[in-house]
Formats: structure tokens, sequence, C-alpha cells
């Protein structure tokens, strides 16, 4: 890891910059995809899996059959079913809470609010295909959806693996299509003969997917978040044992050549263990070209003070982050900006990417700024609800008309007036 040492604040901003993605060349590639699919629906699916996969989908047809899905248990060993059930368990513990029971509010005597909410009728989970098969989010997308009470919940992938169809019937997956890159989301985006259109899509992809998620999005569908690389960023001082934070580091760097990796630090011989300890690690992963790639791009920056490490962080707004110090409850309570927070050295990022309970699909490239992960809310509207007694209108009519009368907006005004006479000439004082 290059290891920077006391930057000054004025050098922050380039050393936490994220790489930069042309997304114009991608779009121009994304958007005849798009177009094709809206026009010709499923046999462009078709001819863009064989196109771009070598895949003949017109001998296996669009749609995973319940046989199919069904079959997927019997190829998982118990050990791994078992665990996908206790992260299902936990994860669906986490998100449940998360309801919110309806509170009717009455905000002026007689002037009753109150929210309702409701799950989106159709939403679209993608998965991606490649070398690591994200069953487990499966769970974090299907959980909430299920939840939220979604009455159609459509799974897109190009990866036949049993544990993702496992999960998917956990979960309670409507409909699952093995259909995979930037026309998968255009399908689920406009609708085909055979893929249900959605009105809300979510879920991890390459940069097609992503440039495909943003395209449909400017259409009017929503879309959880902006995505990018994943990342992680870890704050240690010589209470964190070097091997894990090594550890931590190298689970995020796996994920891709391109993913973000932060250490921060005030021990410079913190740094340096955890430095030793990388490469011994690093030579016993199977991912080991990948990880090493992302490395190459890391950082580990040596601050004065706890008070500086702090800043940083918040100015980073990390994805992940894992506080291996000392009070790390403490510092947890002065992050502003981060996606998820890991606390201590027996809180490694890979129970929250898997199974803790809390949900693993979070904003990157410093959109933990303003953005949170996803949560029972992505899956759910909320629908405010008023109801006014003519004693409620009494009291509040005349604040509404003044307000219209100072917007100029009489028709609104004359919408309270005319009832407020119709009570006068009732109730005659
Ligand atoms: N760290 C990834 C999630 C994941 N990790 C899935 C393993 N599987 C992004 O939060
Ligand atoms: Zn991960």
């Amino acid at each position: 890891m290059n290891i920077i040492s006391f930057p000054s604040r004025a050098e922050w901003p380039q050393l936490l910059a994220r790489p930069v993605q042309s997304t114009q060349q991608i779009e121009a590639v994304v958007a005849p995809i798009l177009a094709q699919v809206r026009e010709q629906g499923d046999a462009a699916l078709i001819e863009l899996a064989q196109k771009f996969d070598k895949t003949d989908l017109s001998q296996s047809g669009l749609e995973v059959s319940r046989a199919e899905l069904d079959a997927a248990e019997e190829q998982l060993s118990d050990e791994l079913k078992a665990a996908i059930r206790q992260a299902y368990q936990n994860i669906r513990l986490f998100h449940e809470r998360q309801k919110q029971p309806v509170e009717k509010i009455e905000t002026m005597p007689g002037v009753v609010c109150w929210r309702r909410s409701v799950g989106i009728e159709k939403v679209g989970l993608y998965i991606p295909g490649g070398t690591a098969p994200l069953f487990s989010t499966v769970l974090m997308l299907g959980v909430p959806a299920q939840l939220a009470g979604c009455r159609e919940v459509v799974l897109c992938t190009p990866s036949n693996h049993p544990a993702i169809y496992f999960a998917a019937r956990l979960v309670g997956v409507t409909k699952v299509f093995r259909v995979g890159g930037a026309q998968a989301i255009a399908a689920m985006a406009y609708g085909t003969e055979s893929i249900p259109q959605v009105y809300k899509i979510f879920g991890p992809g390459n940069q097609y997917v992503t440039a495909a998620k943003m395209l449909v999005a400017k259409e009017g569908v929503a879309i959880d978040m902006p995505a990018g690389p994943s990342e992680v960023a870890v704050y240690a001082d010589d209470s964190a044992v070097p091997a894990f934070v090594a550890a931590d580091l190298l689970s995020q760097a796996e994920h891709g050549a391109d993913s973000q990796v932060l250490l921060v630090s005030t021990s410079k011989k913190l740094v340096e263990l955890v430095n030793l300890a990388l490469p011994t690690q690093l030579s016993k992963l199977p991912r080991e070209a990948l990880a090493t790639k992302a490395l190459e791009n890391s950082k580990a920056i040596l601050v004065e003070s706890q008070a500086d490490a702090i800043e940083l962080l918040n100015a980073y707004a990390a994805e992940h982050l894992i506080l291996s110090v000392d009070n790390a409850e403490a510092v947890a309570e002065q992050i502003t900006n981060a996606g998820s927070i890991f606390l201590g050295n027996y809180t490694p990022e890979s129970a929250g990417d898997y199974a803790s309970g809390t949900n693993h699909t979070l904003p990157t490239n410093g959109f933990a700024r303003a953005y949170s992960g996803v949560s029972l809310d992505s899956f759910v509207k909320k629908i405010t609800v008023q109801q006014i007694s003519p004693e409620g209108l009494q009291a509040l009519g005349p604040v509404v008309e003044a307000m219209a009368e100072a917007e100029s907006l009489d028709a609104h005004k004359r919408a309270v007036r005319l009832r407020l006479a119709r009570l006068a000439e009732a109730n005659p004082a």
C-alpha cells in the first residue's frame, strides 16, 4: 500500500478523490441496447444473449421454471442452506423493526394528518453473473421487498447458481429470468412479452448495467441509487490487530480491480504492521490478481490526531467504515458521512456483507454524504392522509385564506371560504 504521511489539508481532496469514470462512451453503447429491447422485446433479449454471452435462450426460455428453482435446493450443502437461512432471519429481523406504526397526529384541534406506507407494487432486482455469484444480494434486496409487501418482485440474473435460486425462493421472488446486462435493466424498465415492467429497479452490476439504470432513471423508472465500485475505509490505532485490518482491506479489494481501499491511522507502527501482513494474506487468495490491482490504487494515510482522522473520514464518506480504535463508539458518534459503520476488532465488514442483519447495498463514490443504504423504506412509498372536521376548518381556514390571498391564488382561498360560509349559515351565531 501507498503510505502517505501527514498530508496537508490542501492535499486531501486529491487523495480522497475516486477515479473518474467516463460515462459517455458507455452510454453510447448502452442506449441502442435499450432501444432494441424497447422495440423488439423478448426477441431482442434472445439476440443480445447470443451476441454478448453466447447463450441460446430460445431453447431454455427466458423464465426459470418453478421446477428449476425447486431443484436448486438439492444442489446445495446442508451447511450452506442453514447459513443462508440464518442470514435470512437476521436480515428479516433487522428490517422488520424498520416498520413504523401509523400515527395519527392532530396538528390543531380537528385537523388530523397521518402517513401510510405502501409497498411499491412492482420491483425488479438485478443480480450480476461473473466470478462471484452474489446470492447474498438476493437476500439484501428480496427481504425488504417481501416485508414491504411488493406484489410483484422480478429477478433478472445471467447466473444459474443454485444459491441464487434458493435465496430467490426464500424471499418469495415472483419470477426469475435468465437475462443479464444492460438488456435486463431495459426489460424490467419497459416490459417485454415475458418480463413484467416494474416501477423501481435495484441491484449492483458492471458499468453497462449502471449506465442502463441511469438512462432508464431519466425516463422515469426509479432506481435504488447511483452505484460505483465498492469501497472500505479502516480507521485503526494501536489497539487494532494488524492481521484483522489487512484481512478487512483485502475482503474489499477482492471484489474487483476497481475497488477502493483506504487505511487511516495516527500510528506509523500500525500502518507498517498492516503493510507487512498484506502480502502474506494476499498470496493465499484465489482472487489474488484482482485484489493486487485494487491495492495498487489504495492508500494508507497517516494523520496527526484523532480529530484529523474524523474530519478526513467525513470528507471521504466511505461506503463501509471500520473503526478499529479504542474508543470506537465515541468516534462513531462523530461520523456524519458513511454508508455503514463497523465497530471494534471483532466486527468485520464481511459480517454486514452477509449475515448480521444490516443491508449491504450502500452508497458508494461519496454519495454517503446525502444518501442512505437500501432499507425497508427503499421499497415503500409514504402516502399522507388528512381529515379535517368542521371545527378544524373553522380554526385552520383563516390561516389558509390569508396565505392564499398573499400568494394571489384566489381559487385556493375560495375553496375554504365557501365551506366556512356554509358552516356559518348552518350555525348562525
Ligand atoms: N461488499 C459488497 C457486498 C458483498 N460482499 C456481497 C460479499 N458479497 C458491497 O457492499
Ligand atoms: Zn463484500
